[in-house]
């Protein structure tokens, strides 16, 4: 593929930092742009910069809450349902001014690393209300110390998803959002040769799936599968784990159904501000919000991958995971 993409906007990185990068191993992508490989993972220069920043100032607070992923596994779905739990005293799901029916969730839950530490957006931490609910792409064992740390108590919620519809879902994203000529076969070799943004994927989620059997009050471990197939369980093991189940008044009052409700692909992407809005993908692109909500269906990778690609990423991914008891 030719096409350079306008999809990430031109770096304005410190002469320090790029002499740093001269260090690094580099691997250029379909979409023309370079991947640095740290601490075993794939970044863009932007996002490595922020997330070295972030790995030297952040501290972390005991309440604070992250909701974790790889990209396109259910952040965002997982952003809303986490703000909607933490936030249902002052916002219940059911009232007509709920924050989610005017702001997309990515604006209620930044991201850590770029909407914290990035050049382009700096928010201030000391504003954001207790318990702080932030988000990362960054895998587990490159987080800052202050949120690994053992005496650190902090939660975190990990959203994964099958490889093959997470890779489908970054394609059509990156088609959409300026990379145009990049194929699905493109986007799938990059997969497999863990290339992938924040890859390698199979890494990414490994990481956190041992720290939620180590760390169980932790790291809580969920699935975009399970979510899918029964919500409301999913949305309740959430709030337990965040220390804020449902009452038995809520569970009457139909606030488990509300919450599923506000938070679905149908509640969600219906919504003017979704439609319509816009959306500063972790700092360094604006993209329209609707591209964060396409299909939100288990399966589709089946409408765009042949057998034999079906075959060669179940394959990896079966002898990745192997013996780690997770399957996905
Ligand atoms: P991000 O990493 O850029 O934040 P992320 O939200 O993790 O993206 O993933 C986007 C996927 O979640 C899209 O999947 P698809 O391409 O297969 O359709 C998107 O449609 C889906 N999604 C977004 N919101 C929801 C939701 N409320 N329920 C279910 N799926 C959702």
């Amino acid at each position: 593929m030719s096409a350079s993409s306008n999809f990430f906007r031109s770096p304005q990185l410190s002469q320090d930092f790029k002499e740093f990068l001269s260090t690094l191993p580099k691997e250029k992508g379909k979409d023309s742009l370079y991947r640095y490989h740290y601490q075993g993972f794939w970044y863009l220069d932007l996002l490595l910069e922020a997330l070295i920043s972030c790995q030297q100032h952040f501290q972390a607070e005991d309440s604070d809450v992250f909701v974790t992923s790889t990209p396109k596994c259910g952040t965002t779905w997982l952003k809303a349902i986490a703000f909607a739990l933490l936030n249902r005293r002052r916002h219940p799901a059911a009232s007509g001014d709920h924050p989610l029916i005017s702001s997309n969730p990515h604006d209620l839950v930044p991201f850590l690393e770029m909407g914290l530490y990035g050049t382009s957006k700096a928010l201030d931490i000391a504003s954001f209300p207790s318990p702080r609910l932030l988000a990362t792409h960054v895998p587990y064992s490159s987080l800052p110390e202050s949120i690994r740390s053992s005496g650190s108590k902090c939660k975190i919620l990990y959203v994964a998803r099958d490889l093959k519809d997470a890779l489908v879902s970054e394609w059509h994203f990156l088609a959409r959002s300026g990379v145009p000529d990049l194929t699905v076969a493109e986007t799938f070799k990059e997969f497999c040769e863990g290339l992938s943004i924040y890859g390698p994927f199979w890494d990414h989620v490994l990481g956190y799936w041992k720290e939620s059997l180590e760390n169980p009050d932790r790291v809580l471990f969920l699935k975009y599968e399970d979510m899918k197939a029964r919500p409301a369980a999913e949305v309740r093991r959430v709030a337990e784990f965040l220390g804020c189940p449902f009452s038995a008044e809520e569970e009457e009052a139909g606030e488990v159904d509300r919450i599923v409700e506000l938070c679905s692909f149908e509640g969600l992407s219906g919504l003017e501000v979704n439609k319509k809005g816009k959306q500063e993908v972790t700092g360094v692109a604006i993209v329209d919000n609707s591209s964060l909500f396409r299909r939100g269906e288990v399966g589709d990778w089946k409408n765009h991958l042949s057998p034999e690609m079906t075959k060669r990423i179940d394959r990896i991914v079966e002898e990745k995971f192997c013996g780690s008891g997770l399957f996905l």
